[in-house]
């Protein structure tokens, strides 16, 4: 055992939720163990370059505190007092647990809950043969995509776009309301060599002085939630100044004429007002993109985490169509690549024993749901056993007060699979230890690129420690599924199967070529064969209402959030957490560069680097609020209130306080974390969770001592 190898190197891909999905050569030390991780440098795309907290990934699938054994509950909800037991007797727990709320309530009382911990198809999306095979409730999936893509959709018809790799033969490289730099590195290797090579301007659009920004050549520092007139008054100028490429329009788009008198009135001084920015910089804007035919508008999740969020998407989308950018090579725009793979996950999610009139219930509503709201439960039973896999709730849903009150519920069964003792696994009954993308089979595709990368398992996992698909499989056998649709094959055979069916060749051909550039053609990419509607043209009005985007919930959960009051066309819509009286800043939680979700918040590498949980506050509002560097504050709305440190600085614009990171809810003062204070409310026009849209009151918390467990 453990034969040292010639320090092999292993293929694999990143399994985390984050739009790269790099291509990594991992140091195999032994049969057990790695050791550096690197960027592919043959994947056109990752080109060599990963995050450092991905490098450092020895860290954590070796570290100490990964969960090894199966732990029951003893003592009270969230005591934190375990036993061991054997997986045997763990799994017929589960299966007994599902059995008995199915008898009490009926199927849909079993709720199987699950996100994007790992991105894998088989790891991630097995749960569904067991929700389908069983009737269990269905899960909205509405915490991260939906505003963008909903916008996305209403523009374009489809969730493609130009070929991302085409930001390196760009002029000027729009990144819009994504910290690239800490949440998608890669952006930045394309950008910066466009810059280095063409001499390319990179223009950064966020609401505050972020990673990106610093390294912009333009910076826009905006309000929260005004992306979209910023978008109107830039296609104004266009109009204005004969920079509107009328010939593009007239072939290309649904009504030109209708838009320019639509945007007459939205001229930058009216953008101006509203989005803080000087006059001047918007117009500054718009000559470069009017005289810059390669402009490359790389639109991220950030700037759509606001109650406006899908409408600013689409207006976004709307500027290089008012332009003609899609024309041209290292033009256009790019959210995601979601439609352009193809693959056929039916047999994985055993789609065939789907029943569709069984409910759904809205994944970023888990603590209504808990709490037994009955508009959450869909009038249905309530939810009195779960599975959650690859994702921690108590953490990263809003309402996170709902959502622990609901997970101490008595009458509630909670099993959760995990490779740490998570927020969440700290309040379950049954915690099931999970193996790491290394040490299990599985198929990647990206949304921020155009390749599908095998990730093989490289290494042994812990003595004790079982996949998801392995926990899938032994729970379908408790449950008498043997023989229900993709029930009983390896992870091995379902990835070739799935190949196979969806003509993307076989696992034994992956396994060799280690990816498969999906890119499309230019004229598809660039939508220069027409737009995805039947009349082919780029939509500046949209259907709002009738849209079938991506992220529609079913029809049974009706329509989410104020539909009605979106508007006609590209505009600035008002549907935000304004600041008030009583609520007098405005709070965004934007992700930190070191953790991903609430992910590497266990290793020390990445903890040491962001200190603690803290709150950027403008000097002048700190002043103002008599409060110093490295005090504690209290900050609150209706939700909730909690204390943080202090951190003053002029990244954001007054008004407006930052807090990075999803630290575990422990590393807080007072123990509960940041989405205490986000609303679960549904964005229009499809649901969606409003991370960045959050209106607080500050207040200083006298000197106490600004102490932190972070970095111990
Ligand atoms: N290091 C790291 N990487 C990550 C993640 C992480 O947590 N950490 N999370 C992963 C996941 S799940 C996702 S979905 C992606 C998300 O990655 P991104 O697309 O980058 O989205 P966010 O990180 O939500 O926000 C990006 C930026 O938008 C800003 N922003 C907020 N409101 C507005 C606004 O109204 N207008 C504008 N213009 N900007 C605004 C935020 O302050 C932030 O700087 O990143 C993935 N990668
Ligand atoms: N305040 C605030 N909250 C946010 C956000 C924000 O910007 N601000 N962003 C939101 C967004 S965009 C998202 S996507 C969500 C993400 O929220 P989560 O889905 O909770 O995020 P992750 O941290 O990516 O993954 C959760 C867990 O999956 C586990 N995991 C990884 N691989 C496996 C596996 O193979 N098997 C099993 N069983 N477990 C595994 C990890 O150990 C980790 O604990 O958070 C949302 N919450
Ligand atoms: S987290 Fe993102 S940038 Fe880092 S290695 Fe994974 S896919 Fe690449
Ligand atoms: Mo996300």
């Amino acid at each position: 055992m453990n034969k040292p190898f010639a320090l092999a190197v292993g293929h694999t891909a990143c399994p985390h939720d984050c739009p790269s999905t790099c291509a990594l050569d991992v140091d195999l030390i032994d049969t057990r163990t790695i050791g550096r991780v690197r960027g592919a440098e043959g994947n056109s795309y990752t080109a060599g370059v990963i995050c450092a907290k991905v490098a450092r990934y020895a860290e954590r699938t070796h570290h100490p505190d990964r969960l090894k054994h199966p732990l029951q509950r003893v003592g009270g909800k969230g005591e934190g007092r375990w036993r061991e037991i054997g997986w045997d007797d763990a799994l017929d727990l589960v299966a007994d647990a599902f059995v008995k709320a199915e008898q009490r309530y009926g199927s849909e009382s079993v709720w199987p809950y699950h996100y994007a911990g790992t991105m894998g198809l088989v790891q991630r999306d097995g749960i569904y043969r067991l929700r389908h095979a069983k009737r269990y409730s269905n899960q909205f999936d509405s915490i991260c995509t939906n505003m963008a893509w909903t916008g996305w959709f209403a523009g374009a018809g489809r969730m493609t776009g130009a070929d991302p790799r085409e930001m390196a033969v760009s002029d000027c490289v729009v990144i819009w309301g994504t910290n690239a730099v800490a949440t998608q590195v890669n952006v930045m290797t394309h950008a910066i060599r466009a810059r280095k090579e063409r001499g390319a301007t990179i223009v950064a659009i966020d609401i505050y002085d972020n990673a990106t920004m610093k390294q912009a050549d333009l910076a826009l520092c905006l309000k929260p939630g005004t992306d979209a007139a910023l978008a109107c008054a830039l296609m104004h100028v266009a109009f204005r100044d004969g920079t509107a490429d009328r010939d593009y329009l007239a072939r290309y788009t649904d009504d030109p004429a209708g838009l320019e008198q639509h945007l007459a009135p939205r001229d930058p001084e009216w953008a101006a007002a509203i989005t803080g920015l000087s006059v001047e910089a918007i117009e500054a804007f718009a000559a470069i993109i009017g005289r810059t035919p390669r402009t490359f508008f790389r639109l991220g999740y950030g700037f759509t985490r606001q109650r406006n969020g899908a409408v600013a998407m689409h207006a976004a989308m709307s500027v290089p169509a008012v332009y003609g950018h899609w024309q041209h090579e290292g033009g256009g725009a790019f959210h995601t690549n979601s439609d352009i793979f193809g693959l056929d996950k039916s047999e994985i999610m055993g789609v065939a024993a789907r029943d569709a009139s069984v409910r759904s219930l809205d994944q970023s509503r888990i603590g209504a749901v808990l709490c037994n709201d009955a508009g959450a439960l869909n009038g249905g039973p309530p939810v009195t056993a779960m599975l959650i896999q690859n994702t921690n709730p108590a953490n990263v849903c809003p309402e996170q007060r709902l959502v622990r009150r609901g997970f101490l519920r008595e009458d509630l069964f909670t099993c959760v699979h995990e490779q740490f003792m998570t927020d969440t696994a700290k309040l379950a009954d049954l915690v099931l230890p999970a193996t790491t993308f290394l040490e299990h089979d599985d198929i990647y595709r990206g949304g921020g690129q155009n390749h599908i990368v095998l990730g093989p398992k490289l290494v042994e996992p812990p003595v004790g420690v079982r996949s998801n698909h392995f926990v899938i499989e032994e729970l379908g056998k408790r449950l008498g599924l043997s023989g229900q649709p993709g029930f009983g094959r390896t992870e091995r055979e379902l990835i070739d199967a799935m190949l196979q069916r969806s003509r993307r060749g076989t696992l034994a051909e992956l396994e060799a070529g280690r990816w498969i550039d999906c890119q499309p053609p230019f004229s598809r990419a660039h939508f220069l064969d027409g737009f995805a509607w039947p009349d082919k043209r780029f939509r500046f009005r949209p259907d709002w209402a009738g849209s079938r985007a991506p992220n529609r919930p079913p029809e049974a959960m009706g329509l989410q959030g104020p539909h009605h009051r979106l508007p006609e066309w590209p505009d600035h819509v008002e549907l935000t957490e304004s600041a008030d009286a009583a609520h007098p800043f405005r709070l965004a939680t934007s992700p930190a560069r070191q953790f991903l979700n609430s992910t590497f918040a266990e290793t020390k590498g990445s903890r040491g680097r962001e200190g603690q949980p803290n709150l950027a506050i403008h000097p002048d509002d700190a002043a103002a609020a008599g409060i110093a560097e490295g005090s504690v504050v209290r900050i609150g709305n209706r939700r909730g209130s909690l204390r943080l440190v202090a951190r003053l600085s002029d990244a954001a614009r007054p008004g407006v306080l930052i807090h990075e990171g999803l630290w575990p809810n422990g590393d807080f003062l007072d123990g509960e974390g940041i989405n205490i204070l986000v609303g679960a409310d549904p964005v229009a026009p499809f649901g969606g969770a409003a991370f960045h849209d959050i209106h607080v009151w500050l207040e200083p918390d006298g000197p106490g001592e600004a102490t932190s467990t972070a970095a111990a």
